[in-house]
């Protein structure tokens, strides 16, 4: 069996309960070009939330408050055409929409797109989750796409106004690859980013430090070895560059020893997000094919994270793929699923409220 079928097995497993459970009509309304045929096999089941916007499929949210209002930055789902396989081809992103609202609930605008593959100079397909940031008077815009090669990059481009136009640097950020870049200020004003992902996101290709096209396709041939660590790198003031040397993102378990490769229900595969608590540094990450979105915490932004826990049980649709962020003294995650289409490439993005335990758990969410 495939690691597809496999997986499809799962989340069937996981999410037909769900469906007998909450027989209900969702009131979710489509896209054009959606699949008519899916709304029957869908239209049983009940969501926590309602998709944001329904004019496009969006996906991969990272939200931010700048200047008081609330900007989402998704990958922007089309169907183009391409068969579904375990490297991820049939996401064929080709630009970004970004959205804006003034509060939870409020309004969404769509400001049409802000950035195209086609103003990427070195870029070849696949323009995959983006990020954004904001210093003195800039927004900046981090962005993975493959290159002209079919290797992931991550790249950075730039505008004076959040919604964009955003300009692409003319190359991508040097010593930067794989996916799913998410970008953190602390707050002694220092700024990281945390990349990577596996399987299609090519994370596993790169075990030596440099590319190697023949690495395993998954995570890596060997099951009790240590997991692949998503990555982490502190950015230069320039936001730009990376500062120094890329490092791993460990996560232990209650015992101190890292997570292993086997350990799909717990081990990091990529959707990475920092926010910071109560003085703690929360790691958050999809689980990919096991599909639950986890939390690890530490003392320090560059780890070691302690695994906590599972914090939100799978979405419908093979990916998950979360932000976290404070808005007006509650915390917010957007997300996403696939109410709209019941495609695994058409996705919606989402928000709910997110709540922090006395003791620093998080209460578990299910979507
Ligand atoms: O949207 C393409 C990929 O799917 C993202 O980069 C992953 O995090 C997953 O959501």
């Amino acid at each position: 069996m495939s690691n597809q079928s496999k997986t499809g097995k799962l989340l069937l497993t996981l999410l037909v309960p769900v469906c007998i459970l909450n027989a209900c009509t969702s009131t979710g309304k489509k896209p054009g070009n959606a699949d008519s045929s899916k709304k029957e096999e869908t239209s049983k089941v009940k969501y926590l939330s309602e998709p944001l916007i329904s004019s496009i499929y969006t996906a991969d949210p990272s939200a931010h408050v700048f200047a008081g209002k609330i900007y989402i930055y998704p990958s922007h789902d089309i169907d183009a055409g391409i068969p579904e396989n375990d490297n991820g081809d049939h996401f064929a992103m080709k630009d970004y929409h970004i959205l804006s609202m003034d509060s939870i609930g409020g309004k969404v605008t769509d400001h049409g797109v802000g950035f195209d593959i086609k103003d990427i100079p070195w870029a070849g397909r696949q323009l995959w989750a983006p990020d954004a940031a904001y210093k003195n008077g800039t927004y900046y815009l981090y962005f993975p796409v493959k290159d002209k090669k079919d290797v992931f990059r991550i790249g950075v481009a730039t505008s004076s106004h959040p919604e964009g136009p955003f300009k692409a640097e003319p190359e991508p950020i040097a010593g930067s690859y794989s996916i799913d870049p998410a970008v953190f200020t602390d707050t002694d004003g220092k700024t990281y980013m945390y990349f990577g992902g596996i399987w299609g996101g090519q994370l596993q290709r790169w075990i030596t430090g440099k590319y190697d096209a023949t690495g395993s396709k998954t995570d890596s041939k060997q099951e009790d070895a240590p997991a692949i660590n998503c990555k982490v790198v502190l950015l230069n003031p320039d936001m730009k560059n990376f500062d120094g040397k890329v490092k791993d993102v460990v996560i232990v378990d209650s015992v101190g020893k890292p997570l292993l490769t086997k350990d799909h229900n717990r081990r990091f595969f990529e959707g990475s997000w920092m926010h910071k608590y109560d003085g703690k540094y929360y790691f958050t990450y999809s689980t990919g094919d096991t599909h639950f979105l986890c939390y690890a915490t530490g003392s320090s932004p560059l780890g070691p994270f302690t695994y906590k826990g599972i914090f939100m049980t799978p979405v419908q649709g093979w990916t998950t793929h979360h932000s976290i962020v404070e808005i007006k003294g509650k915390w917010y995650i957007f997300y996403h699923d696939t109410e709209l289409s019941g495609k695994t490439h058409l996705r919606n993005i989402k928000v709910t409220e997110l709540h922090h335990n006395a003791d620093g758990s998080i209460k578990l969410i299910n979507p």
